[in-house]
């Protein structure tokens, strides 16, 4: 698993106090590269993260890595970057010659996808295409090692389950087109020009680091709120919709891991069961001590609370999908028998984490404003 023919002590040894590795991370400020940076600094890599310029403050995930030194503050560096930006791409790539690169930056949200589909194509998929000819124009093919997120919405419409690395893909909106592309983009350059390059399929993963626009952080909060007395209900969109949902830490820890390996490849990282999104509510409301109970139907659905008869869910058509991805479940065998990699954090175990993380936070948030 490890690098030429060295021992695992020897590896650790390599890393922590010989000749440090260098890994580089797109979408350092994202759930799953704060996740990764941590890891890597916990492992002895020096991490190079990419940051873009915004108005306000967007490194809130990685502060506390940045900020201590004992943790990461000396090797942990930060650029200003942009995956649209193929000079700048360049540039870093002479300047760290890494020999890991994890790319995580995308427009990563589904829905908002329809909304700027070129923008969105432009940095996940073309995005994906200058950071590998960048690699390949630096003349860094033999030393560095890429990782590209590719994901569960490539498989789309249901085409068999469970889904494995061989499951036909059926791209259902411009982000999930637009991995697709990168998909492939990365197996081209692996065949074409020996690149070390490998691709994830991670299916949904979550934590309490998840932005707040995703399902089942928008849920967790919801419900904190709710406890709290600072909001009446939820308002959703499909909770038909079923996904396969593990937790954050234990995927990035998987994809340090395909990178380790001697020979690129691509694989599925999920826990081969799935839930709706009516039952992340059900089991989130548990959480707070509140039982709901559906009623009605479409449009008209609503969940109430069975001790009160009050309202806590209501469906809005605003955030329904122009095409949906119905139902993903995914088979991480091939992850198991190669890797070693397999989740341990179940759905149940997941939403109470984000729930008690909520609820922690939001209390922190009415005492420090008080
Ligand atoms: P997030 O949305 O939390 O983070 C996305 C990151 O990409 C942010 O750091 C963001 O920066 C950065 N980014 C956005 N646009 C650009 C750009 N033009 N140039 C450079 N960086 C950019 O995503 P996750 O951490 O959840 O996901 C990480 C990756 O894994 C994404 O590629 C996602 O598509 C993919 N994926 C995620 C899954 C999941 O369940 N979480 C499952 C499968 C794949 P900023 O903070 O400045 O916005
Ligand atoms: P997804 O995640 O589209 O699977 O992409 P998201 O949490 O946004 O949606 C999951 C499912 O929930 C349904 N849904 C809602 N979704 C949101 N965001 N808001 C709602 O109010 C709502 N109501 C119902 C959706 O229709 C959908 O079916 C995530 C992203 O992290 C991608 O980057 C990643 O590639 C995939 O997971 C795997």
């Amino acid at each position: 698993m490890f690098r030429g023919s060295q021992t695992f002590e020897e590896e650790i040894l390599n890393q922590k106090f010989l000749k440090m590795k260098k890994a580089l991370i797109s979408g350092i400020t994202g759930q799953d590269g704060s996740y990764l940076a941590e890891q890597l600094l916990e492992k002895g890599y020096e991490v190079h993260g990419m940051i873009r310029r915004a108005s306000s403050f967007n490194t809130s995930r990685i502060d506390h890595l940045h900020d201590d030194p004992n943790v990461g503050g000396q090797s942990l560096f930060l650029h200003y970057s942009d995956l649209t930006d193929s000079s700048n791409l360049n540039r870093l790539l002479e300047k760290i010659e890494p020999d890991e690169i994890y790319n995580l930056g995308a427009q990563s949200h589904v829905q908002v996808s329809f909304e700027v589909p070129e923008y969105t194509v432009d940095v996940d998929g073309v995005g994906t295409l200058r950071f590998l000819d960048a690699i390949k124009e630096a003349g860094l093919k033999d030393k560095t090692r890429f990782y590209q997120a590719s994901t569960s919405e490539l498989y789309g419409k249901v085409q068999e389950i469970p889904q494995t690395e061989t499951t036909p893909f059926y791209p259902r909106s411009p982000y999930a087109v637009a991995k697709q592309y990168a998909y492939w983009m990365v197996v081209n350059y692996r065949e074409s020009y020996d690149l070390h390059a490998s691709n994830g399929i991670l299916f949904n993963h979550e934590s309490p680091r998840r932005g707040g626009t995703f399902v089942t952080r928008k849920i967790t909060q919801a419900v904190a709120r709710i406890k709290l007395g600072l909001q009446e209900k939820l308002t959703m969109g499909n909770i038909d919709a079923k996904r396969d949902w593990g937790y954050a830490p234990e995927y990035t820890e998987g994809m340090w891991r395909i990178l380790q390996q001697d020979e690129p490849d691509d694989y599925v990282l999920a826990t081969n069961r799935t839930t709706t999104v009516r039952d992340f509510i059900t089991m989130s409301f548990k959480n707070i001590g509140v039982e709901i109970a559906y009623q009605g139907e479409g449009v008209n659905e609503t969940a109430i609370d069975t001790a009160t008869g009050k309202v806590v869910m209501e469906i809005n058509p605003r955030y329904f999908r122009p095409a949906e991805v119905e139902l993903l479940i995914g088979d991480p065998a091939k992850a198991k028998e190669k890797l070693g990699w397999e989740p341990t954090t179940h759905v149940e175990e997941l939403c109470r984490i984000m729930v008690e993380a909520d609820l922690a936070e939001i209390s922190k948030g009415i005492v420090g404003s008080a």
